[in-house]
């Protein structure tokens, strides 16, 4: 049986070799892959980030925790596929611009794939400028916003308001999400919806182009 407290123990410890091991061994016992990425690896940043926050960790080695879960993450991929698929439709995916967080908006965007959408991952930092002219670009029909910073959730406003200034609100559903954004939130900036999670941002992407 897989302990999950040791895969978030090895993270926290910035342990990228046993951590990688400890994935590798669960899923060798035939544990799914999302309950070793939800009950071990997110569980385990979660705990990063109160460390980060009450100063038991620092920047550098939180980087080498997010690096490990990377690293894990890739392994897991090929198997956090979903069973329904839907086609048809470009994603634009993208952390606004500010935030640097990159492994949640990884994740959706790896969910849409495996969903069967075409997905454009543009990166961390991205002017709403650009999120329009990759609307254009790649003739997309979702845009999905993350951001992980209360300090930047105005930026998503503010990409929003680029892509209703551009004259392309009609042609694009808008979602958003990362750790502080909320429905509430979402609705007073105007996007079209919201999803706490990876798997809730695909439900709710495939809703749409359905
Ligand atoms: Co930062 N950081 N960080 N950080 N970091 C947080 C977010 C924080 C909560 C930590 C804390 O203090 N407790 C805090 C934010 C506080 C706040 O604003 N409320 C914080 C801070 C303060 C900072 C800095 C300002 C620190 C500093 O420099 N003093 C700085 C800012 C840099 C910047 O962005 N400009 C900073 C830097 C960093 C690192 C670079 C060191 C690193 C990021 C590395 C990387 O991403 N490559 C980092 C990390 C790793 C974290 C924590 C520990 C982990 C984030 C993470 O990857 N979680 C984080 C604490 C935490 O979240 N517990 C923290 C795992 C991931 C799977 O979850 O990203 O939430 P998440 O994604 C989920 C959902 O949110 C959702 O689905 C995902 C999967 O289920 N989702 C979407 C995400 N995007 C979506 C888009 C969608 C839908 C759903 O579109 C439709």
């Amino acid at each position: 049986m897989t302990n999950f407290n040791a895969i978030q123990e090895a993270l926290v410890g910035c342990d990228q070799e046993k951590v990688i091991q400890l994935v590798n061994d669960s899923l060798d016992s035939k544990t799914p892959a999302s309950d070793i990425l939800n009950q071990g690896l997110i569980a385990g940043m979660d705990i990063v980030g109160e460390k980060m926050e009450n100063g038991d960790m620092f920047i550098p080695e939180v980087l080498m925790a997010a690096q490990a879960m990377g690293k894990c993450v890739e392994i897991l991929k090929p198997l956090l596929g979903e069973d329904e698929t839907v086609g048809g439709a470009n994603v634009i995916i993208g952390t606004v611009k500010g935030d640097l967080h990159d492994i949640g908006k990884n994740l959706v965007s790896m969910m849409l794939e495996s969903a069967g959408l075409t997905v454009y991952n543009l990166g961390v930092d991205i002017e709403p400028s650009v999120f329009v002219e990759q609307i254009k670009e790649k003739n997309a029909q979702v845009v999905c916003l993350s951001a992980l910073l209360t300090t930047t959730m105005p930026m998503m406003k503010q990409t929003v308001d680029a892509i209703v200034e551009s004259g392309l609100r009609d042609q694009v559903k808008i979602f958003v999400g990362g750790a502080p954004v909320t429905q509430n939130f979402s609705d007073e900036i105007g996007a079209d919806g919201f999803a706490p999670d990876a798997g809730s941002a695909s439900k709710l992407v495939k809703t749409y182009v359905n």
